[in-house]
């Protein structure tokens, strides 16, 4: 079987070592799919968790084993780490088995855009203690309230006053809210500094591709959830894959591609 061919690949956040990590899925991604560049956004092995509940089944060593075929095969793989990973930000600009270990990375898109690709986490002073406000987002809020309605039936049913939980909990989901603006801002005014026409990273978990102002900002998602990652299509465009959704039809596509193409070598042929 052929693999889906991308012009580059983009992955964050799969914190290998944990145990929610959707490890089956990230495998499965990786063997669907090949790239020119493939570039580790950090948080790729949860090293936080080795002191203290580290999972690593047979298929974490298979991944592993997967990206250095990728760099042996001639993918150029650059692991950016992220803050789970922070040991190996002692191994900036090291070689490992073909992987390049670097602090930040200067990525060319086909179309000559220049992409700044970070983790994120120096842009974050609150997340570490937030970290599940930043993962609520904006629709969390649609939740709540829908919530609150039944909480509130509940209670009238049961003869107590309104009480109201959306209300309660509202501040909190607007500072995600603004936390994860916040933190997208920041990103691209240092990608904008640097003179970058957008910025590519990981980090709060919250796979998207929007502009600021003429300023691309991705970010790659994550792999204990939404198993989400960035592609860049041969035109130089950036894509958002999620995974779960449209595994089938990428790799229906490339099959029917592959198909197309045997067809046409046994029509020549004959
Ligand atoms: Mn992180």
């Amino acid at each position: 079987m052929k693999p889906v061919t991308f012009r580059s690949i983009w992955i964050s956040d799969t914190h290998l070592g944990l145990k929610a990590s959707r490890t089956e899925y990230l495998h499965d991604f990786l063997k669907h799919t090949e790239s020119d560049y493939l570039y580790l956004v950090g948080d790729i092995i949860d090293l936080w968790k080795v002191k203290r509940g580290w999972h690593w089944p047979e298929i974490n060593n298979n991944i592993v084993r997967l990206i250095m075929e990728k760099a042996r095969s001639g993918t150029r793989v650059v692991y950016v780490p992220g803050n789970h990973d922070e040991y190996l930000r002692d191994y900036v600009d090291f070689y490992f088995a073909g992987i390049h270990i670097s602090q930040t990375a200067e990525h060319v898109t086909e179309d000559g855009r220049k992409l700044l690709v970070l983790h994120g986490d120096e842009f974050d002073a609150i997340t570490m203690n937030s970290k599940w406000i930043a993962k609520l987002g904006s629709e969390a809020y649609d939740i709540l309230i829908k919530l609150n309605h039944w909480f509130n039936w509940g209670r009238r049913k049961l003869g107590f006053g309104y009480w109201s939980l959306s209300k309660h909990l509202k501040h909190k989901v607007k500072e995600a809210v603004n936390y994860i603006s916040n933190f997208e801002q920041a990103v691209v005014h240092a990608a904008r500094k640097q003179g970058a026409d957008g910025v590519i990273c990981g980090h709060i978990h919250h796979a998207v591709i929007e502009e600021y102002d003429g300023t691309q900002y991705a970010n790659c998602g994550d792999w204990v959830e939404s198993c989400t990652a960035l592609a860049e299509e041969e035109d130089g465009k950036l894509r958002l894959i999620h995974w779960l959704e449209e595994s089938a039809e990428i790799i229906d596509k490339s099959q029917n591609h592959e198909d197309r193409n045997r067809d046409r070598r046994v029509v020549t042929a004959n």
